[in-house]
This record gives C-alpha cells, structure tokens and sequence, in this order.
C-alpha cells in the first residue's frame, strides 16, 4: 500500500540510527520515547511532535529547537539531533533516567534544606547560563527539570523561552508559563523581564521543594492569581530563617526589588556548606571539538581526522552531531570512547528490525511516521561518502542524500547578549530503566569521571527508599487524614475481566476487552464526576499538601483478594520482578493480586478509566467534555530488597500537582 510506504519512509530516518523503545512521557502536544543509539549504545529521549497536531504551536518548537542548538550546559538538556519528516519532527535528547523533580519532590514529601541545596545550586547554574545566553526559561517548575544518572539537574522545556532581541532587559508581553509559578507582572499582563519572572518562577521552585508544595494555590484561578499578586505564603514551621529570608527576598511581588540570578549564585544561603559561589560557566561550550571522539568516528567513517572535523563543525543535529556528542558523554562519563563494533550485534540479520526483537524496541504506528521532507542529517558532499555505511546499508528502503536545504544545516552560535542592567556574574528491556541496565553492565554511577563537582554527597536513591518517610509534617497531617471508607472489608474475587466482584456489586463498571488483551473499564460515574472530584476526601475538600507516596508502604492486609490463577497470560507470567526506585510506593504485602484487585477496586471508585494488561494499569480520566485530562499508569510488582508487592508509578499527562493528589488518593488506600 503506497500510503503504507510512504509512512514508513518518514519514520526510517530515526529507526535508522535509533532503537525506539516505551513512551516515558508526554507534555503538550509531545509524546518522549526512550531510545538508543544503535553506533554508541547510549540511551536517549526521543521527543515526538505530530506538525498537525502543533498547529500554531509549531513555531514554539521551532523556537525550542534554535534554544537548545545555543545551549550547552552541565545543567541544561542537550540536544543531539532533530529529524524532520513531512508531518513529525523528532528531538533526540539526552536521556535523564531519574525523571522528574516533581516526582522525586513528592516521593520524599518534601527534601531536607541541605539535599534542597545541591539541586537549586544547580537550577542557579543553569539559569545563569541560560539568562547569560539571551534567553529567559519562562517556564520553570519541578516537571520541567529532571534528573540524570549521577543525580544531577537538567532543565528542559525550552518551548517557552524568548530571547528578546535587545537582551533580556528588554521587556516582554506574552503571558506564558504555569500560572502557579508565574510571577505577578507576567498574571497581571504587565510588560516583563523575562529573567526576573524567572527568578520568581525560581523562588515557587525552592518553595516546593523545602515544602514539597506550592506557595499559592488554588483550584480557582482568579483566587489564585489573587494569592499570586498578593505575594502573602505561609511559611511553614520547618523552614530555617535562612531559607525564610532567601524565599521572602526570591517573591517579591515588585520585580525591581527581587534578587537577580547573579546575586542568587554567592547568596549565603546558597554558599552554605559549599563555602563557595555557584560555578555557573559551561564545563562544555559549544564550538569544543574533542580529538578522541572524533579520531574514533574518523576511524569508523574511514576519513581523515581534519574531514570529520570539518563535517562536525558544520553542526547539524544530524547523525555526525549526535555520534559526536553522545561518544563525548560517554568519555565524560569515564566510558571508553568507542563505537559499537562493525558489524554490530543487532546487525547480523537482515532485516535489522529482526535482529533486535530480543531488545523488543517499539515502532510507530502507521499514522506516526511520513515522508522524508528533507533529509536533515544527510548532506550532499555526505552522501558520496556515507559514513555510517555498516548503519544505512541495512536500512530497509534507505532512501538517501535527499539535499537539504533548512535551517538545520548551520549551528548558529550564540550571541551572547548579557543582562546588561544587572550584571550577572555569571537495553532497556521494556520497563527497566537505564540505570538498571548499566548496573547490570557492571558499571558504577559514582564512579564515573564528570559527575557533577557541585554535588554534595546526597544519599543513595536506594537508600532513601528503605528507610521510613520523614514525619508528617503538620501540613500533610492536617490535610490527608483518609478514612479507608474505599477499603472493602468483606474478600472479594476477581472477574476474568479483573474487576473485582465486590465493586462491581455497587457499581457497573462497562468493561471492553481490546485486541492483545487488554481490558478497558468504563467508569459509570466518569461523565457526572468531574477531575477534581476525584481528589476530593469526604468533606468536599480537596486534600492539599497531604502525604506523599513514601508513607504508603505501611500497613495493608485487609482484602484478601485472590486472582484465579492461570487464566490470562499476562497475569499468569506473574508481576515483573523490579529493583526498587523512588517511583515506586512499597506495600507491605506480599501478594501482588491482592494490591492489585485493591487498586482496581479503588481506580473504579474514583472515576478513573484504565485498561489493564497482566499487572500494568494505564489510566486515565477525562473532562466533562470526554477530553483526556490525566494520564498515568500504575505496575503492581515485586520487589527484592524487601520482598514485597510495590506499585509503579508514572504519569504520563496532565497536571504533576493534580496527579499527585489523585494517585496519592488511590494509594492512601493501603493505610490501615
Ligand atoms: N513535561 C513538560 O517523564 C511534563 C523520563 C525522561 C527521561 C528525558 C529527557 C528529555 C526529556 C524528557 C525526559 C523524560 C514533559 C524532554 C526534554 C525536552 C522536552 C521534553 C522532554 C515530560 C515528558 C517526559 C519526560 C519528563 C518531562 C520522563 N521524561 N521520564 N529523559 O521539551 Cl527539552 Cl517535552
């Protein structure tokens, strides 16, 4: 079918240097994709964007695209190489195994003034380099910074930015961001500059994370917008005066009157401990070329040194980028620089798709992939020479050295226009994670060369998930307060369709099974309730600041609940086997039918729709308007260091702070 091979073709540029595995997140009209790169076997992040979908949105990417081609920092994304196809564009990003802050936030409830520390060091690092580059971030919060390997920031999302042509004291106007973090001049229309909304957006940040929520709050926007411009918090009871004086001097509502990033980097609050100002300069400026990665893709693309250098200065963001910077990353990380052997592994058979079912890398559907546009990482003086001859000659269809003629072709260096009014100093198998898998490889994060030198020791993540969450704070303890009214206390059976018997007595919930097995549950009640319902306790109240996932493994035996067994191959094969991890709630149980049938049991209750695959529930709800709100999935697994039954968590749409309540909520049912 033409259409068939048309699609196919768009998406052969990525599968042709890329292994596609699991969607990890989406946000706006993006989907992310974890990835690896066949030539260097490192993980990556796949950013997908449909141009239909993007609509008028499509010059923000564009806008993100430029950004992040002038942003090479320690502490910001990078960017390794974009595909464009005639309906999809494709960002391959450094992949950040850790996720979210928020989620880290929310699974420690709140972090402690010294771990707080080494992450906003960092988040002032990066911002000073942004703001130092031109551009104001415009959308900080916790969702849009992640963490990597070696527990280290990230900032992404740079689909907001403005780079103001007169520098960043000129004024803005676009009102844009999360209205949360959004400073008062930005809600009231104002004209702004675009670092002082920032370092607002940064003081909401550092709010959040000593309190692990938000300063101003509100369900209703115009009162939240009140709280906002009010500028009036409560600071709660655990927060040191330092932090106090720092957060009190960050939101000022008068932006004249608020710190600058480069007071941030030497203020005593941030130099305590470090005794030292924030090193804020890039550890890897753009326009670097390293002799050993490039003799080793010079090697493998059988050219001379100075051609291969050549070719790279040209700075694509197509595959010679991307080799470039990844096999940097890897010596930066203490790896050896080296490309996968020639054949490689995956290569052996032909077609090469075979040859990874092992690895079971996803595709895009049908509707996902296009024609080619123009090839953006292939160039005509490339084509002659095609140095990633062993990659393409395997490429099914390769359709090659189509001219291109776009802006990818030249990296525009930065022109660094300085604040001028203040000077400012400055293998996954599905469903492990990238950690698990260089465990497994032997290596040892800790050990690398190139952490990050800012970094204070922080405690192991694993560490932190054995211990007992900190104490309730008075805020959560005020607030969550759940009386297990969901809990049934009489044992309930599990349908074939993995309801359970006893919830379906009070409700009949309209389950659909789907091809490959799947089992969709209609909620009854999904069209009368609305989301905000479903967070809401017993009085009417939405629960606010309330516990996070960390106190949930306690206590849980009251259902006792069993699948039959041998029924359906999914649950047959039993739950994964997983290493613990901070998005992982511990149950005390160690039954994992039991969690499971009682999360079933709980999500129906709720009005949140799910479909369910072996242990796996991918969930949703939706507005009034039948428009998909939330998206996350939850994994019933077991756990070897304690053995028990945890549940996975991720969310994969809608809003980090509306997420945490809802699924906190499900999961607070495992409270005794
Ligand atoms: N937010 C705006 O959920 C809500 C793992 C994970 C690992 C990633 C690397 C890069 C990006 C996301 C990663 C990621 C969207 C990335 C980078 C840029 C960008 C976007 C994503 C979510 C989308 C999924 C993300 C987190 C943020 C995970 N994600 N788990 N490495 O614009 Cl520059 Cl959208």
């Amino acid at each position: 079918m033409p259409v068939e091979k048309t699609e196919y073709r768009g998406a052969e540029e990525l599968y042709k240097y890329y292994e596609v595995y699991e969607t990890i997140g989406s946000g706006g009209f993006a989907k992310v994709k974890l990835g690896r790169h066949i030539l260097t076997g490192e993980n990556v992040a796949i950013k997908i964007m449909n141009k239909k979908d993007l609509g008028d949105d499509l010059p923000r990417v564009k806008v993100e695209i430029e950004a992040m081609k002038n942003l090479s920092h320690q502490h910001v994304c990078r960017l390794y190489h974009v595909i464009e196809t005639a309906t999809q564009i494709f960002m391959v990003l450094e992949y950040c195994v850790g996720g979210e802050l928020f989620d880290y936030i929310i699974t420690k409830d709140r972090l402690s003034e010294e771990e707080t520390r080494v992450f906003f060091r960092q988040i002032v690092s990066a911002m000073a380099y942004v703001h130092s580059q031109g551009y104001a971030h415009r959308d900080l919060k916790p969702e849009n910074l992640l963490i990597d390997e070696d527990h280290n920031m990230k900032l992404i999302d740079f689909g907001l930015c403005a780079k103001p042509k007169g520098g960043l004291t000129y004024e803005l106007m676009t009102c844009c961001g999360s209205p949360a973090y959004a400073a008062p001049e930005l809600i009231q229309g104002k004209a702004y500059i675009g670092s002082e909304a920032d370092v607002w957006s940064m003081g909401v940040l550092l709010f959040a994370l000593l309190c692990g929520y938000l300063p101003f709050d509100d369900d209703n926007c115009m009162l939240l917008y009140r709280k906002i411009t009010s500028g009036k918090y409560d600071n709660p009871r655990w927060l040191s005066p330092g932090s106090v004086l720092l957060l009190n001097q960050m939101l000022q509502v008068e932006p004249k009157r608020r710190l600058t990033v480069g007071q941030l980097l030497d203020h005593p609050w941030v130099m305590r401990d470090y005794n030292s100002p924030v090193e804020w300069q890039s550890r890897q400026p753009l326009g670097h070329v390293d002799v050993d990665c490039v003799t080793e893709m010079a090697v493998r693309m059988k050219r001379s040194r100075e051609s291969t250098t050549a070719l790279l200065e040209k700075w694509r963001y197509d595959q010679t980028t991307a080799t470039y910077l990844l096999l940097l990353s890897k010596k930066l990380r203490g790896k050896p620089v080296r490309l996968r052997p020639d054949p490689a592994p995956w290569q052996d058979s032909s077609p090469p798709r075979q040859g990874m079912r092992a690895r079971d890398p996803l595709h895009f559907s049908e509707d996902e992939d296009a024609v080619i546009l123009g090839s953006v990482d292939f160039c005509s003086d490339y084509i002659d020479d095609c140095p990633w001859v062993t990659v393409a000659q395997h490429t099914p269809q390769g359709v090659r050295g189509l001219p291109d003629g776009s802006s990818n072709n030249d990296m525009r260096l930065p022109s660094p226009s300085v604040e001028k009014r203040r000077a400012c100093t400055p293998t996954p198998e599905r469903g492990r994670t990238a950690t698990q898998h260089s465990q497994e490889r032997g290596e040892r994060p800790q050990e690398r060369a190139g952490g990050n030198k800012e970094s204070i020791s922080v405690p192991d993540r694993d560490v932190d998930l054995f211990v007992l969450p900190p104490p309730r704070t008075p805020a959560s303890c005020k607030k969550n307060p759940r009386p297990n009214r969901n809990v049934p206390t009489t044992p309930s059976a599990v349908t074939p369709q993995g309801a359970s018997k006893d919830h379906s007595k009070k409700r009949t919930a309209e389950n659909k099974q789907l091809p490959g097995g799947d089992i969709l549950t209609f909620s009854p009640e999904r069209r009368s309730r609305s989301l905000d319902m479903a967070v809401l306790g017993d009085s009417g109240k939405k629960k606010r600041g309330g516990k996070m996932f960390g106190s949930l493994e306690r206590g849980l035996d009251k259902v006792i609940t069993m699948l039959t067994p041998g029924k359906r191959r999914a649950l047959r094969d039993g739950p994964r086997k997983i290493k613990a991890q901070y998005n992982v709630t511990l149950t005390s149980h160690t039954n994992p039918e039991q969690v499971l049938n009682q999360i079933l049991s709980v999500l129906s209750e709720k009005s949140v729709d799910f479909t369910q695959k072996g242990y796996t529930l991918k969930c949703q709800t939706r507005s009034d308007f039948g428009k998909v709100t939330m998206a996350f999935e939850l994994e019933v697994c077991l756990l070897q260091r304690p053995e028990v039954v945890g549940v996975r968590r991720q969310r994969l749409k809608g809003d980090a702070w509306v997420y945490k309540h809802l699924v906190e909520d499900v999961l607070s049912t495992f409270r005794i």
